[in-house]
């Protein structure tokens, strides 16, 4: 019976809820300081209404509304001008707010911060995270709770975007702009134009052997024409190394 139940657990092709879950919520939300005007968060409030979100639901059939009381009680807005999003660019673009700390990623928001790295399921009839498996993006389900998770704070924090907008991306790879990232699927689609004067895109060269993309390149006129069609100004810029970004930037 022990067997049987531990198989069941192992039901999914991707990997199972990170270990201390939700004491690592309650202690990145206590820990979080980047934004100190949230010093009034309610951590224990945030960690209980992040577990309920998923807990003994079906691990593939997540929905926005799950989240819905957990993104009351956590604010995802940073000041206009300062939202920095990222594409295949993450340690870079944490390096640079990190050097520049007024500018913020999504992850340097508290839910975000909380949440970055970490794995979560449930399963339906159980009151127990499932530490052995969880369902992968591609293999197993789309509407799994991790990726839902992601796609609705990228969303919200592109809607609550203003002013000029960064954007940092890959340009080492052959799509520096890919439309099925996260920031070519939502973030870009969810820029309010009445707010977001101008998306600004770093171009960084030196993230893997060779140039690979640049400004001129297709990928990126494609998120040109996206941009430019929904009325915000685009700018981009490119023969940048890493180095040199979070140097002089
Ligand atoms: O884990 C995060 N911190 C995260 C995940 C997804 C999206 C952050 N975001 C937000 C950030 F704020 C960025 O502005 O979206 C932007 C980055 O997402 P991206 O998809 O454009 O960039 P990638 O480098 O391609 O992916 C970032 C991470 O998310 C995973 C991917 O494997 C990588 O670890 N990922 C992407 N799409 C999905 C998905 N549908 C996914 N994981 C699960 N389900």
């Amino acid at each position: 019976r022990m067997w049987r139940h531990s198989s069941e657990h192992m039901k999914w092709n991707g990997t199972g809820s990170t270990a201390h879950f939700q004491e690592i919520v309650l202690e990145r939300c206590y820990n979080y300081a980047v934004q100190p005007e949230l010093r009034d968060r309610d951590c224990q409030k945030i960690r209980e209404a992040f577990r309920n979100a998923f807990i003994s639901k079906d691990p593939c059939s997540a929905t926005e509304e799950d989240y819905h009381p957990l993104m009351k009680l956590v604010d995802l807005t940073v000041p206009c001008d300062k939202t920095v999003f990222w594409s295949k660019t993450k340690e870079l673009a944490h390096q640079y707010t990190k050097v520049r700390q007024e500018m913020f990623t999504l992850e340097d928001t508290l839910l975000g911060y909380i949440a970055d790295d970490l794995n979560w399921c449930g399963d339906a009839g159980s009151n127990e995270m499932n530490y052995q498996s969880c369902p992968h993006w591609k293999k197993d389900c789309s509407n799994n709770f991790v990726s839902v998770f992601w796609d609705l704070v990228s969303k919200r924090f592109a809607e609550n975007a203003c002013g000029v907008v960064q954007v940092v991306l890959n340009g080492s790879i052959s799509n520096a702009f890919d439309r099925k990232s996260t920031f070519g699927r939502v973030e870009v689609h969810n820029l309010n134009p009445t707010k977001v004067h101008t998306l600004q895109a770093w171009v960084i060269h030196d993230l893997g052997k060779f140039p690979s993309d640049s400004c001129s390149g297709s990928s990126i006129n494609d998120l040109r024409w996206i941009i430019m069609q929904r009325n915000i100004k685009f700018t981009c810029q490119d023969n940048y190394s890493s180095g040199k970004f979070l140097q002089c930037v």
